[in-house]
């Protein structure tokens, strides 16, 4: 009677827990699951001898081992050869023809985790183990028993072994990470170690907590099951209820072997845990066969591993870049390193703080880090590399173009220089308002602007429109040409009709961005209303605080800031809000986008933006859909797009084509 109603409880539970961690589509309410979770506690406390070993209690973790026992696999566990562009693709493509005329490849996610071989014995449980050397690893059933994704039976009775990857999901990461940085521990440095470091507790409770997951890829006897294709192997492992990648793809030939790379190598960052790499594999078992092996490793797959996304390098020397506000920014020079596909010869070191909270110092190593398109970071020195040349760091008191003396204002982090007349402030301040967030004059690139203003024609803003009176002189510089002034004298021109909104925001007035230049271009439509606009005024506009106003009120009162606004109302500027034109942009255009978890941005910000570009906004995922855009912890949105193969953009992506 009670043992029925064990093995009932067992059964409703384990399928639950199937349904919500492997296929992420639960059947019953969290609640049921913990009414039924507790009378199971409760009959196995008052029958412990009824406890079994696939029983859902054993997730939380009660065995405690003195140490790992060897465990010799029946087949080796073999590693893959690692290949890393393109053209070796192509290559081993080419060594599998010449042993099989036609082959089509399974392409998989090369999880970030470690190997883990899982056996079944009439369909239960029996054993889990590492890799170790590939001939002997370590029994780690204790606790394998406790990831929940790992089924404690099967829904057949068979004898089985399948092996895969155990992985920390990046959530559960950075959590772990900060439980333990609030503990005193020491943080693991990635995904791959915290699943190792707790896969390889004695104590099983410690990796109950540890929130670790599978996903299987491999059957090593597939003959015994009548499986034939890599393909078949997941579909059987699917059927027995393990967790199989649902981003795999058959691929019929190599073109779409590097399409599915070139996917994954972008939208990495969308996947809720890391990957390193692709892993390609000839699909037909008995093509396998005919390939065979070497010595270390199987010739029918390989991993393409993605370019690396942190390296160590040397750091050089520390510069000191003015911005056009005046903003002293330290940058480090590198020794140029590659880093996930491009070369790195230097690094924003942000200010003074930062610096001295990481302790870098020059002729540091360094590692540094790049995650998906984002602009390159020092992640951490190295001290133990240190030689006792390193130099230790020191803010400049003077500016490095004018010299005058430094500035740090109270409350912020950076040193200015507040000469207006410094020569690198006002190229900075000329190369914003040719920008294309500003008035867009077309042509105009950094160093254009810089040798314009060096020869002497270029001095402040106004003097972009009096630039046609030195035609003949800058149609005889080198590289210039009729054609090409005449281009980049009609773009000044064209920019006279500009909407207030960019003349504002390529004023360069602090802490009037271009959301700010539009707020108050809509607000208060022509810039004479701005320039009469007090303090308290602009405080009243919505999303406008006291640092904006305070900024823009000074920014007016300054007389000579007055005399070249004067300028260029004198030139034919327009000085008036248009309405709000839309920035119709091709990637954004006539598309349809749903936004799922939680953005960075406002979800209100993000559809503007889109909108504004031409796209729609809808709330569900359906075939019509175009692009999904995915924040931290994704609904099933995500999934649903996955399955349908809608393409994927982490908030990262979006930003960078908004800002294209
Ligand atoms: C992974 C992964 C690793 C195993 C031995 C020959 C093929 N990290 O995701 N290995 C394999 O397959 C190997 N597949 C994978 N997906």
């Amino acid at each position: 009677m009670i043992e029925k109603r064990i093995d009932e409880l067992i059964k409703i539970l384990n399928k639950a827990s199937y349904e919500y961690h492997t296929l992420d589509a639960p059947t019953i309410t969290d609640q049921e699951y913990d009414d039924y979770y507790a009378e199971l506690v409760r009959l196995e406390t008052l029958h412990p001898n009824l406890v079994r070993s696939d029983s859902p209690t054993v997730r939380v973790g009660s065995t405690v081992i003195d140490e790992f026992t060897k465990v010799v696999h029946e087949r080796p566990m073999m590693s893959l050869d690692d290949i890393f562009s393109e053209e070796e693709v192509i290559s081993f493509d080419e060594r599998v023809h010449k042993v099989i005329p036609n082959p089509t490849y399974v392409c998989e996610l090369k999880i970030d985790g470690l190997s883990v071989s899982l056996l079944y014995k009439n369909g239960k449980l029996v054993r889990g183990a590492t890799r170790g050397d590939g001939t002997t690893g370590e029994d780690i059933t204790h606790n394998v028993r406790t990831i929940k994704s790992v089924p404690l039976s099967l829904p057949e009775d068979i004898d089985i072994e399948v092996r895969g990857e155990i992985y920390m999901p990046k959530a559960s990461f950075e959590k772990l990470n900060e439980q333990r940085k609030a503990n005193g521990e020491k943080a693991f440095a990635n995904p791959r170690n915290a699943a190792a470091g707790s896969v390889r507790q004695l104590d099983s409770k410690v990796a109950a907590q540890r929130n670790l997951d599978t996903f299987l890829y491999q059957i090593p006897n597939p003959d015994d099951y009548n499986v034939k294709t890599q393909e078949e192997a997941l579909q059987f492992m699917k059927n027995l209820t393990f967790t199989v990648n649902p981003n795999i793809k058959h691929a019929k030939n190599i073109k779409e072997v590097v399409e599915y790379i070139n996917y994954w190598q972008q939208n990495r960052p969308t996947l809720p845990y890391e990957i390193d790499g692709i892993v390609i594999k000839v699909n037909n078992l008995s093509d396998q066969r005919k390939l065979g092996f070497t010595a270390r490793v199987p010739k029918w797959a390989i991993a393409y591993k993605f370019p690396a996304e942190e390296v160590l390098t040397k750091l050089t020397n520390i510069e000191f870049c003015v911005g056009r506000t005046g903003k002293i920014t330290p940058r480090a020079d590198l020794t140029p390193v590659h880093l996930a596909g491009s070369i790195i010869s230097s690094v924003t070191l942000h200010n003074e703080d930062y610096i001295k909270e990481k302790d870098i110092r020059i002729n540091d190593t360094i590692v540094i880090h790049k995650a998906g398109d984002v602009i390159p970071e020092v992640v951490c020195v190295k001290k133990e590399r240190r030689t006792g040349d390193e130099i230790e760091f020191k803010m400049v008191t003077n500016c490095p173009i004018c010299g005058s003396k430094l500035v740090r204002k109270e409350s912020e982090a950076a040193y200015f220089c507040l000469n207006p007349k410094c020569d690198a402030r006002k190229i900075e301040g000329l190369i914003h308002f040719a920008s294309r967030d500003a008035m867009y004059l077309e042509g105009f690139g950094d160093n254009i602007v810089e040798d314009f203003y060096n020869m002497g024609f270029l001095h402040s803003i106004d003097e972009y429109y009096t630039l046609y009176t030195h035609k003949e002189e800058l149609k005889e510089l080198e590289g210039f040409g009729e054609k090409s002034i005449q281009n980049l004298l009609q773009a000044i021109e064209t920019s006279k009709e500009n909407s207030l909104e960019r003349l504002l925001f390529g004023l360069g007035i602090r802490h009037v961005g271009k959301k700010t230049a539009v707020i108050l271009a809509s607000q208060y439509h022509t810039l004479d209303n701005i320039i009469a606009a007090d303090y308290e005024s602009l405080c009243a506009v919505p999303d406008i605080g006291d640092i904006i106003a305070k900024s823009i009120v000074e920014y007016f009162s300054n007389e000579s800031n007055m005399a070249m606004i004067n300028k260029l109302k004198e030139y034919g500027v327009n000085m008036e809000y248009k309405g709000k034109p839309k920035e119709i942009n091709e990637i954004f255009n006539d598309k349809t986008f749903v936004l799922t978890g939680t953005l960075n941005m406002p979800r209100e910000e993000a559809k503007e933006l889109i909108e504004h570009r031409g796209g729609k906004v809808t709330s569900s995922v359906t075939s019509k859909t175009d692009v999904v855009i995915v924040g931290e912890s994704p609904g099933s949105k995500y999934t649903k797009a996955q399955s349908l193969g809608i393409e994927i953009w982490d908030e990262q992506q979006f930003v960078n084509n908004i800002n294209l």
